[in-house]
């Protein structure tokens, strides 16, 4: 899944591809690379985030790079908390809702199941403004874990298919660098809830506390997190260096297959 950020202030990226032109280009530029998904996010999560985006602007944002992406080779997903932004995306193409808040706002879970989208359902602990002031669990996989499940089980007694379900631990979503190892490290574990995983360790501040490296130096470090995760049975990574991290599966895949 190759990450693009129609943003003047996302943590890695903002302000690059706030033009639709220049949005639609790097979304064709992914997808060329290899992204099987692209997932387009009008409104950042970084931590501290604070200023709110309305529903009128994150349309403005989204909704010109919808249209320019209509013939993409590749399903289109849409990074919103919002049901007034998901029922417009879903109405103009887009095949999935990445959701950070798993689907807990109202009319959320009715907006997906109505138009018979995917969608992917975070952990989060806390809200972006806060969320990583105190993280803070007993057992985190577990914890986590339940959250999901529970998700899981809303989204289908919405209506939602089962095999349109994906779920993601939300690295970096109220939690400290020992919670995102853990879950990292326990991926496997989260096979057991019976749908997809998918991971987003891409450029993380994780990977700076690890490496010393600012955002924009993180390439390998992101990779390196993305193979860990994939050989711990990730199915989707998201991130935002679609070809260095294509090679490195291509590297695991040769090694898998002549096991
Ligand atoms: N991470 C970010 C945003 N959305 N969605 C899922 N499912 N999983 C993630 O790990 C995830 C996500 C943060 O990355 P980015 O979109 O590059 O930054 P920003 O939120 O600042 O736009």
């Amino acid at each position: 899944m190759g990450v693009v950020n129609v943003t003047p202030d996302s943590f890695s990226d903002g302000g690059s591809f706030l033009e639709p032109g220049a949005a639609v280009a790097h979304a064709c530029r992914l997808i060329e690379d290899g992204a099987d998904i692209v997932d387009i996010g009008a409104e950042s999560s970084r931590p501290g985030a604070l200023a709110a985006v309305t529903v009128e602007e994150e349309l403005r944002r989204l909704l010109p790079v919808l249209r320019g992406l209509r013939d993409a080779p590749v399903p289109v997903s849409v990074d919103t908390v919002k049901p007034e932004v998901m029922r417009a995306v879903l109405a103009e193409g887009a095949a999935m809702i990445n959701d950070i808040n798993a689907l807990r706002a109202p009319d959320a879970l009715a907006a997906v199941a109505a138009a018979g989208a995917a969608v992917c359902l975070m952990h989060m602990q806390g809200t972006p403004g806060t969320m990583q002031q105190q993280p803070s669990y007993d057992d985190v996989v577990a914890e986590v874990k339940a959250f999901l499940l529970e998700r899981v089980s809303a989204a289908r007694d919405a209506g939602i298919a089962p095999e349109s379900i994906v779920i993601d631990p939300g690295f970096g979503f109220g939690k400290t660098l020992q919670h995102n190892l853990e879950l990292l490290r326990r991926l496997r574990e989260f096979e057991v809830l019976g749908v997809p995983v998918l991971a987003g360790w891409s450029r993380k501040s994780s990977l700076g506390m690890i490496t010393g490296r600012p955002a924009g130096e993180r390439l390998a470090a992101s990779v390196a997190a993305a193979l860990i995760a994939a050989q711990n049975g990730v199915r989707i990574l998201r991130v935002h260096d679609v070809a260095a991290t294509r090679d490195a599966l291509a590297v695991l895949a040769a090694v898998e297959k002549n096991r």
